[in-house]
Protein backbone atom coordinates (compact mmCIF):
# COMPACT_ATOMS: atom_id res chain seq x y z
CA UNK A 1 0.00 0.00 0.00
CA UNK A 2 2.70 2.27 1.02
CA UNK A 3 3.55 2.39 -3.19
CA UNK A 4 0.40 3.29 -3.75
CA UNK A 5 1.03 7.07 -2.26
CA UNK A 6 4.65 7.36 -3.52
CA UNK A 7 3.37 6.45 -7.39
CA UNK A 8 0.48 8.55 -6.16
CA UNK A 9 2.73 11.57 -5.44
CA UNK A 10 4.92 10.89 -8.50
CA UNK A 11 2.07 11.53 -10.64
CA UNK A 12 0.21 14.22 -8.64
CA UNK A 13 3.74 16.27 -8.94
CA UNK A 14 4.13 15.57 -12.82
CA UNK A 15 0.43 17.06 -12.89
CA UNK A 16 1.37 20.16 -10.59
CA UNK A 17 4.38 20.57 -12.93
CA UNK A 18 2.71 21.06 -16.17
CA UNK A 19 -0.02 23.11 -14.56
CA UNK A 20 -0.05 26.68 -15.95
CA UNK A 21 -3.19 28.86 -14.38
CA UNK A 22 -5.41 28.76 -11.32
CA UNK A 23 -8.01 26.71 -13.41
CA UNK A 24 -5.58 24.15 -13.64
CA UNK A 25 -4.90 24.33 -9.99
CA UNK A 26 -7.88 24.05 -8.69
CA UNK A 27 -8.84 21.18 -10.91
CA UNK A 28 -5.93 19.39 -9.35
CA UNK A 29 -7.29 20.18 -6.12
CA UNK A 30 -10.90 18.92 -6.48
CA UNK A 31 -9.26 15.93 -8.51
CA UNK A 32 -6.33 14.65 -6.04
CA UNK A 33 -8.25 15.82 -2.61
CA UNK A 34 -11.98 16.49 -3.01
CA UNK A 35 -14.87 14.65 -2.02
CA UNK A 36 -13.86 11.78 -4.50
CA UNK A 37 -10.82 12.28 -5.03
CA UNK A 38 -7.32 10.19 -5.22
CA UNK A 39 -6.28 11.09 -1.84
CA UNK A 40 -9.63 10.43 -0.20
CA UNK A 41 -9.49 7.34 -2.17
CA UNK A 42 -6.86 5.61 -0.86
CA UNK A 43 -8.57 6.44 2.97
CA UNK A 44 -11.52 4.73 2.00
CA UNK A 45 -9.59 1.86 0.96
CA UNK A 46 -8.00 1.41 4.51
CA UNK A 47 -11.11 -0.46 5.32
CA UNK A 48 -9.70 -3.86 4.04
CA UNK A 49 -6.09 -3.41 6.21
CA UNK A 50 -5.04 -4.71 9.71
CA UNK A 51 -5.29 -2.18 12.48
CA UNK A 52 -1.18 -1.96 12.64
CA UNK A 53 -1.34 -1.24 8.80
CA UNK A 54 -4.10 0.92 9.10
CA UNK A 55 -2.18 3.01 11.30
CA UNK A 56 1.39 3.31 9.24
CA UNK A 57 -0.67 3.62 5.46
CA UNK A 58 -3.08 6.16 7.64
CA UNK A 59 0.52 8.06 8.45
CA UNK A 60 1.56 8.07 4.97
CA UNK A 61 -1.98 9.00 3.29
CA UNK A 62 -2.40 12.19 5.95
CA UNK A 63 1.38 13.05 4.83
CA UNK A 64 0.49 12.57 1.09
CA UNK A 65 -2.72 14.43 1.94
CA UNK A 66 -0.42 17.45 3.51
CA UNK A 67 2.12 17.54 0.87
CA UNK A 68 -0.27 17.82 -1.89
CA UNK A 69 -2.41 20.57 -0.22
CA UNK A 70 1.03 22.76 0.28
CA UNK A 71 1.90 21.82 -2.75
CA UNK A 72 -0.91 23.28 -4.39
CA UNK A 73 -0.84 26.14 -2.51
CA UNK A 74 2.83 27.06 -2.83
CA UNK A 75 1.94 26.30 -6.89
CA UNK A 76 -1.23 28.97 -6.44
CA UNK A 77 1.02 31.91 -4.84
CA UNK A 78 3.88 31.33 -7.91
CA UNK A 79 1.12 31.57 -10.20
CA UNK A 80 -1.11 34.34 -8.70
CA UNK A 81 2.55 36.37 -8.58
CA UNK A 82 3.14 35.03 -12.68
CA UNK A 83 -0.16 36.43 -13.35
CA UNK A 84 0.36 40.15 -11.61
CA UNK A 85 3.93 40.29 -13.44
CA UNK A 86 1.98 39.58 -17.08
CA UNK A 87 -0.51 42.24 -15.88
CA UNK A 88 2.04 44.78 -14.95
CA UNK A 89 4.13 43.24 -18.01
CA UNK A 90 0.92 44.57 -20.37
CA UNK A 91 0.35 47.48 -19.05
CA UNK A 92 2.09 51.18 -21.27
CA UNK A 93 5.54 51.91 -20.34
CA UNK A 94 5.40 54.58 -17.54
CA UNK A 95 8.38 56.50 -16.93
CA UNK A 96 8.22 58.12 -13.58
CA UNK A 97 10.59 61.09 -14.25
CA UNK A 98 8.19 61.79 -17.28
CA UNK A 99 6.44 65.50 -16.72
CA UNK A 100 2.94 65.27 -16.51
CA UNK A 101 1.32 63.66 -19.53
CA UNK A 102 1.64 66.57 -22.00
CA UNK A 103 3.20 66.69 -25.20
CA UNK A 104 6.28 68.45 -25.04
CA UNK A 105 6.30 72.08 -25.00
CA UNK A 106 7.73 74.32 -28.29
CA UNK A 107 8.72 77.93 -28.81
CA UNK A 108 6.24 80.21 -30.18
CA UNK A 109 7.59 80.58 -34.24
CA UNK A 110 7.64 84.43 -33.08
CA UNK A 111 10.25 84.06 -30.19
CA UNK A 112 11.89 81.92 -32.62
CA UNK A 113 12.20 84.57 -34.84
CA UNK A 114 12.97 87.02 -32.25
CA UNK A 115 15.70 85.48 -30.54
CA UNK A 116 17.34 84.86 -33.96
CA UNK A 117 17.16 88.63 -34.78
CA UNK A 118 18.31 89.43 -31.60
CA UNK A 119 21.16 87.58 -31.51
CA UNK A 120 22.31 89.04 -34.88
CA UNK A 121 21.81 92.10 -33.87
CA UNK A 122 23.82 92.09 -30.53
CA UNK A 123 26.49 90.38 -32.52
CA UNK A 124 26.53 93.46 -34.06
CA UNK A 125 26.90 95.75 -30.91
CA UNK A 126 23.31 96.82 -30.40
CA UNK A 127 21.86 96.47 -27.55
CA UNK A 128 17.96 94.63 -26.76
CA UNK A 129 15.77 96.76 -25.12
CA UNK A 130 12.21 95.76 -22.83
CA UNK A 131 9.69 98.73 -23.50
CA UNK A 132 5.68 98.69 -22.07
CA UNK A 133 3.04 97.94 -24.11
CA UNK A 134 0.82 100.36 -22.31
CA UNK A 135 2.14 104.07 -23.79
CA UNK A 136 1.01 107.56 -23.35
CA UNK A 137 0.06 109.81 -26.75
CA UNK A 138 3.21 111.66 -26.18
CA UNK A 139 5.71 108.31 -26.62
CA UNK A 140 3.50 106.29 -29.48
CA UNK A 141 2.63 109.71 -31.38
CA UNK A 142 3.34 113.15 -30.22
CA UNK A 143 7.42 112.42 -29.81
CA UNK A 144 7.32 110.91 -33.06
CA UNK A 145 6.17 113.93 -34.71
CA UNK A 146 2.70 113.35 -35.39
CA UNK A 147 0.74 116.05 -33.58
CA UNK A 148 -3.35 116.08 -32.76
CA UNK A 149 -5.21 115.48 -35.55
CA UNK A 150 -2.43 114.62 -38.03
CA UNK A 151 -3.68 112.31 -40.61
CA UNK A 152 -1.07 109.70 -40.60
CA UNK A 153 -3.01 108.81 -36.93
CA UNK A 154 -6.09 106.89 -38.97
CA UNK A 155 -3.39 104.18 -39.93
CA UNK A 156 -3.00 103.59 -36.37
CA UNK A 157 -6.22 103.20 -34.62
CA UNK A 158 -5.54 101.39 -31.35
CA UNK A 159 -7.17 100.57 -28.23
CA UNK A 160 -7.33 103.62 -25.64
CA UNK A 161 -7.50 103.39 -21.91
CA UNK A 162 -9.87 105.55 -19.70
CA UNK A 163 -6.45 107.42 -18.54
CA UNK A 164 -5.67 108.44 -21.98
CA UNK A 165 -2.94 105.97 -22.68
CA UNK A 166 -3.02 103.84 -25.42
CA UNK A 167 -1.95 99.88 -26.06
CA UNK A 168 1.38 100.68 -28.47
CA UNK A 169 0.39 100.72 -32.04
CA UNK A 170 3.94 100.58 -33.26
CA UNK A 171 7.50 99.70 -31.56
CA UNK A 172 8.90 103.16 -32.29
CA UNK A 173 6.76 104.25 -29.57
CA UNK A 174 10.38 103.50 -27.30
CA UNK A 175 11.80 105.67 -29.58
CA UNK A 176 12.28 108.88 -27.41
CA UNK A 177 12.84 106.89 -24.03
CA UNK A 178 15.82 105.42 -25.28
CA UNK A 179 17.34 108.78 -26.84
CA UNK A 180 16.83 109.56 -23.66
CA UNK A 181 18.52 106.78 -21.84
CA UNK A 182 21.50 106.61 -24.12
CA UNK A 183 22.15 110.90 -25.45
CA UNK A 184 24.36 111.35 -22.39
CA UNK A 185 26.76 108.68 -23.07
CA UNK A 186 26.14 109.87 -26.75
CA UNK A 187 27.17 113.53 -25.78
CA UNK A 188 29.50 113.01 -23.58
CA UNK A 189 31.12 109.98 -23.83
CA UNK A 190 30.69 109.64 -27.63
CA UNK A 191 29.06 106.20 -27.75
CA UNK A 192 27.01 105.53 -30.48
CA UNK A 193 22.85 104.64 -29.73
CA UNK A 194 22.29 101.26 -30.90
CA UNK A 195 19.80 99.52 -29.72
CA UNK A 196 16.82 97.44 -30.92
CA UNK A 197 13.87 96.89 -29.20
CA UNK A 198 10.82 93.91 -30.09
CA UNK A 199 7.46 94.06 -28.56
CA UNK A 200 3.95 93.53 -29.02
CA UNK A 201 1.60 96.22 -30.96
CA UNK A 202 -2.10 96.32 -31.20
CA UNK A 203 -4.31 98.33 -34.14
CA UNK A 204 -7.89 98.47 -34.29
CA UNK A 205 -8.22 96.81 -37.89
CA UNK A 206 -9.74 94.13 -39.69
CA UNK A 207 -7.66 90.91 -40.17
CA UNK A 208 -7.04 89.04 -43.12
CA UNK A 209 -4.17 86.54 -43.96
CA UNK A 210 -1.14 89.15 -43.24
CA UNK A 211 -2.94 91.45 -41.13
CA UNK A 212 -3.72 91.04 -37.44
CA UNK A 213 -4.68 93.27 -34.20
CA UNK A 214 -2.15 91.97 -32.53
CA UNK A 215 1.13 91.82 -33.83
CA UNK A 216 5.19 91.47 -33.24
CA UNK A 217 7.84 94.24 -34.55
CA UNK A 218 11.08 95.09 -33.76
CA UNK A 219 12.13 98.41 -33.85
CA UNK A 220 16.10 99.17 -34.44
CA UNK A 221 17.56 102.70 -34.16
CA UNK A 222 21.33 103.98 -34.67
CA UNK A 223 22.46 107.31 -33.91
CA UNK A 224 26.00 108.70 -33.88
CA UNK A 225 28.01 111.32 -36.11
CA UNK A 226 28.14 110.61 -40.01
CA UNK A 227 25.00 107.94 -40.20
CA UNK A 228 24.11 107.73 -43.44
CA UNK A 229 21.48 105.78 -45.72
CA UNK A 230 24.75 103.09 -46.34
CA UNK A 231 24.64 101.91 -43.04
CA UNK A 232 21.07 101.81 -43.13
CA UNK A 233 21.05 98.93 -45.80
CA UNK A 234 23.93 97.61 -44.77
CA UNK A 235 22.74 96.69 -40.85
CA UNK A 236 19.39 95.29 -43.21
CA UNK A 237 20.76 93.31 -45.69
CA UNK A 238 22.84 91.78 -43.11
CA UNK A 239 20.07 90.77 -40.87
CA UNK A 240 18.02 89.86 -43.88
CA UNK A 241 20.63 87.24 -45.01
CA UNK A 242 21.51 86.26 -41.58
CA UNK A 243 17.90 84.90 -40.80
CA UNK A 244 17.08 83.10 -44.41
CA UNK A 245 20.79 81.97 -44.56
CA UNK A 246 20.06 82.98 -48.17
CA UNK A 247 20.75 85.93 -50.11
CA UNK A 248 17.48 87.71 -49.70
CA UNK A 249 16.18 89.55 -52.52
CA UNK A 250 15.22 92.64 -50.90
CA UNK A 251 13.50 96.02 -53.07
CA UNK A 252 13.48 99.98 -51.50
CA UNK A 253 10.97 102.12 -52.21
CA UNK A 254 9.90 105.36 -51.10
CA UNK A 255 7.69 105.65 -47.83
CA UNK A 256 6.48 108.21 -45.73
CA UNK A 257 6.78 108.28 -42.20
CA UNK A 258 6.44 111.54 -39.82
CA UNK A 259 9.57 110.41 -38.03
CA UNK A 260 11.67 109.63 -40.80
CA UNK A 261 13.39 111.76 -43.64
CA UNK A 262 14.13 110.16 -46.25
CA UNK A 263 11.53 107.74 -45.78
CA UNK A 264 11.57 103.77 -47.39
CA UNK A 265 9.54 100.85 -47.57
CA UNK A 266 11.56 97.75 -47.11
CA UNK A 267 10.18 94.97 -49.09
CA UNK A 268 11.03 90.86 -49.09
CA UNK A 269 10.25 88.96 -52.12
CA UNK A 270 7.22 86.83 -50.82
CA UNK A 271 8.46 83.17 -49.77
CA UNK A 272 5.18 81.47 -49.52
CA UNK A 273 4.78 81.82 -53.37
CA UNK A 274 8.61 82.57 -54.47
CA UNK A 275 7.17 85.76 -55.55
CA UNK A 276 4.44 84.86 -57.83
CA UNK A 277 1.88 86.38 -56.08
CA UNK A 278 -0.53 85.00 -53.30
CA UNK A 279 -3.21 85.65 -50.71
CA UNK A 280 0.04 86.49 -48.14
CA UNK A 281 1.68 89.00 -50.25
CA UNK A 282 -2.08 90.37 -51.73
CA UNK A 283 -0.59 88.94 -54.86
CA UNK A 284 2.42 91.31 -55.62
CA UNK A 285 5.21 88.79 -55.13
CA UNK A 286 6.57 91.18 -52.34
CA UNK A 287 6.06 91.62 -48.66
CA UNK A 288 5.97 94.51 -47.10
CA UNK A 289 8.56 93.96 -43.98
CA UNK A 290 11.25 96.69 -42.86
CA UNK A 291 9.99 100.55 -43.36
CA UNK A 292 12.70 102.25 -42.05
CA UNK A 293 14.34 105.50 -43.09
CA UNK A 294 16.51 108.02 -41.45
CA UNK A 295 15.55 109.60 -37.78
CA UNK A 296 13.85 112.92 -38.77
CA UNK A 297 15.23 116.36 -36.83
CA UNK A 298 12.27 116.70 -34.66
CA UNK A 299 12.37 113.28 -33.44
CA UNK A 300 16.04 113.70 -32.65
CA UNK A 301 15.09 116.74 -30.79
CA UNK A 302 12.66 115.69 -29.03
CA UNK A 303 14.76 113.05 -27.17
CA UNK A 304 17.41 115.88 -26.16
CA UNK A 305 19.96 115.54 -29.25
CA UNK A 306 21.00 117.72 -31.31
CA UNK A 307 20.24 116.80 -35.36
CA UNK A 308 23.10 119.43 -36.59
CA UNK A 309 25.53 117.27 -34.79
CA UNK A 310 23.95 113.80 -34.72
CA UNK A 311 22.16 111.65 -37.40
CA UNK A 312 20.81 108.48 -37.27
CA UNK A 313 18.25 105.66 -39.23
CA UNK A 314 15.35 103.74 -37.61
CA UNK A 315 13.63 100.50 -38.40
CA UNK A 316 10.35 99.04 -37.73
CA UNK A 317 10.84 95.26 -38.56
CA UNK A 318 7.46 93.40 -38.95
CA UNK A 319 8.71 90.27 -36.30
CA UNK A 320 5.24 88.32 -37.08
CA UNK A 321 5.66 88.66 -40.99
CA UNK A 322 9.29 87.67 -40.75
CA UNK A 323 8.13 84.30 -38.99
CA UNK A 324 5.59 83.91 -41.87
CA UNK A 325 8.14 84.16 -44.44
CA UNK A 326 10.59 82.36 -42.28
CA UNK A 327 8.69 78.87 -41.80
CA UNK A 328 6.12 79.33 -44.61
CA UNK A 329 3.17 80.27 -42.45
CA UNK A 330 0.36 81.25 -45.30
CA UNK A 331 -1.70 82.98 -42.26
CA UNK A 332 -1.18 85.04 -40.19
CA UNK A 333 -3.76 84.53 -37.96
CA UNK A 334 -2.58 81.01 -37.40
CA UNK A 335 0.07 82.10 -35.31
CA UNK A 336 -2.50 83.55 -32.70
CA UNK A 337 -4.53 80.90 -32.60
CA UNK A 338 -3.10 79.28 -29.59
CA UNK A 339 -3.38 75.45 -31.85
CA UNK A 340 -1.00 73.39 -30.87
CA UNK A 341 -1.05 71.20 -34.51
CA UNK A 342 0.20 74.20 -35.91
CA UNK A 343 2.83 76.04 -33.10
CA UNK A 344 4.38 72.63 -32.09
CA UNK A 345 5.66 72.12 -35.41
CA UNK A 346 8.36 74.94 -35.38
CA UNK A 347 10.37 73.63 -32.00
CA UNK A 348 13.65 73.68 -32.63
CA UNK A 349 16.31 72.02 -30.08
CA UNK A 350 17.34 74.60 -28.12
C1 LIG B 1 5.35 101.33 -38.56
O1 LIG B 1 4.75 100.79 -37.65
C2 LIG B 1 6.55 102.20 -38.27
N1 LIG B 1 6.63 102.46 -36.88
C3 LIG B 1 7.80 101.51 -38.79
C4 LIG B 1 8.99 102.41 -38.87
C5 LIG B 1 9.91 102.41 -37.86
C6 LIG B 1 9.18 103.20 -39.99
C7 LIG B 1 11.03 103.20 -37.92
C8 LIG B 1 10.29 104.00 -40.08
C9 LIG B 1 11.21 103.98 -39.04
P1 LIG B 1 4.00 100.13 -40.41
O2 LIG B 1 2.67 100.57 -39.97
O3 LIG B 1 4.17 100.03 -41.87
O4 LIG B 1 5.10 101.07 -39.85
O5 LIG B 1 4.33 98.71 -39.75
C10 LIG B 1 5.62 98.16 -39.79
C11 LIG B 1 5.57 96.66 -40.10
O6 LIG B 1 4.78 96.03 -39.11
C12 LIG B 1 4.88 96.33 -41.42
O7 LIG B 1 5.80 96.36 -42.48
C13 LIG B 1 4.37 94.93 -41.17
O8 LIG B 1 5.42 94.01 -41.39
C14 LIG B 1 4.05 94.99 -39.70
N2 LIG B 1 2.61 95.22 -39.52
C15 LIG B 1 1.93 96.40 -39.55
N3 LIG B 1 0.64 96.22 -39.36
C16 LIG B 1 0.46 94.89 -39.17
C17 LIG B 1 -0.67 94.05 -38.89
N4 LIG B 1 -1.89 94.55 -38.73
N5 LIG B 1 -0.47 92.73 -38.78
C18 LIG B 1 0.79 92.21 -38.90
N6 LIG B 1 1.89 92.93 -39.14
C19 LIG B 1 1.74 94.25 -39.28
Amino acid sequence: MAEKTVALKEEFLAALAVADSMEAIEKLRVSYLGKNGLVTGLMKEMKDLSPEEKKTFGQKVNELKTEVSDALSAKAEEMKALEIQKEIESMPEFDVSAPANLARGSYHPITLVQRECETIFKSMGFTVEDYSEVVTDYECFESLNIPKHHPARDMQDTYYLENGQLLKTQTSAAQNAIYKKYKDALIHDGVPIKAIFPGRCFRNEATDACHENTFFQMEGVMVDKDISISNLIFFMKSMLSEVFKRDVKVRLRPGFFPFVEPGFELDISCAICGGEGCPSCKHSGWLELCPCGMIHPEVLKAGGIDPEEYTGFAFGLGLTRLAMMKYGVGDIRDLNSGSLKVLSQFTDDE
